[in-house]
């Protein structure tokens, strides 16, 4: 999946992470245990919310350490892809990724709750307490970011407008060495309006934009 993709998507999916975060509010007990196996002496960018990560991860049961996932093997042995916080990945992962450097790695604990669950998904059986290794190679600050938004509004007005949207999509398109006709953008930005722009006023403001941790602003 391409960058650019992630990125549309995210203007165009609304998130249902809510439902998630309720479920696992109700079992306060059940932690997330973090151990880092590797820190980069230079740690400038530390990962949250709304971040475009890349990792790399193997996963085992914790029950007899049997391996049931490998990025590296899988069919193209890619490291994934995937927006933090979210619920693009079990809440396990989306908690115990948070906060971690480029280049850093670290084995993560989960219960059952926070993984996948009373039913399990083959060939995690039920309820099973999984381990990650995990190694996070890129972070790049997501679309949902405010990071993201001030990119976009270059005239600096805690709004966007189509043309600073369309901007931003062919800037991204070029960086990412995609070429897409003109057309594309335009269908992009009238989709990104149609879902996003609640008040019809023609631009889309921070809370329509829907950035993640407003309380950074
Ligand atoms: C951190 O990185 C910078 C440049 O990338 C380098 O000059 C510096 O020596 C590094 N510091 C350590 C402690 O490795
Ligand atoms: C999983 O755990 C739940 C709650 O503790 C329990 O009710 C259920 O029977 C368990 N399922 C299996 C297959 O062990
Ligand atoms: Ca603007
Ligand atoms: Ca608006």
């Amino acid at each position: 999946m391409s960058v650019l993709f992630l990125i549309y998507a995210f203007f165009c999916l609304q998130t249902h992470t809510v439902l998630i975060e309720f479920a696992v509010a109700s079992e306060p007990n059940e932690e997330v245990k973090i151990e880092v196996l590797y820190m980069p002496e230079n740690c400038t960018k530390k990962s949250k919310r709304g971040d475009l990560l890349n990792a790399h991860y193997d996963g085992y049961l914790a029950k007899d350490g049997s391996q049931f996932y490998c990025s590296r093997k899988t069919k193209s042995g890619h490291p994934h892809w995937f927006v933090l916080g979210v619920g693009e990945v079990i809440k396990g992962l989306d908690l115990g990724l948070d906060n971690m450097c480029p280049g850093e790695r670290r084995k993560i604990t989960v219960p059952p709750s926070l993984a996948f669950g009373e039913k399990g998904k083959d060939p995690v059986p039920p309820n099973a307490t999984v381990v990650f290794e995990v190694e996070l190679l890129h972070l790049t600050r997501g679309p949902r970011s405010i990071e993201a938004f001030k990119e976009i509004d270059r005239d600096n007005d805690k709004t966007l407008t189509k043309e600073e949207v369309k901007e931003f999509l062919r800037w991204e398109a070029k960086r990412l060495d995609t070429k897409k006709d003109e057309s594309y953008f335009d269908d992009v930005v009238k989709d990104v309006f149609r879902r996003n722009d609640h008040d019809g006023d023609g631009t889309l403001s921070l809370k329509e934009y829907n950035v993640l941790g407003h309380d950074e602003l």
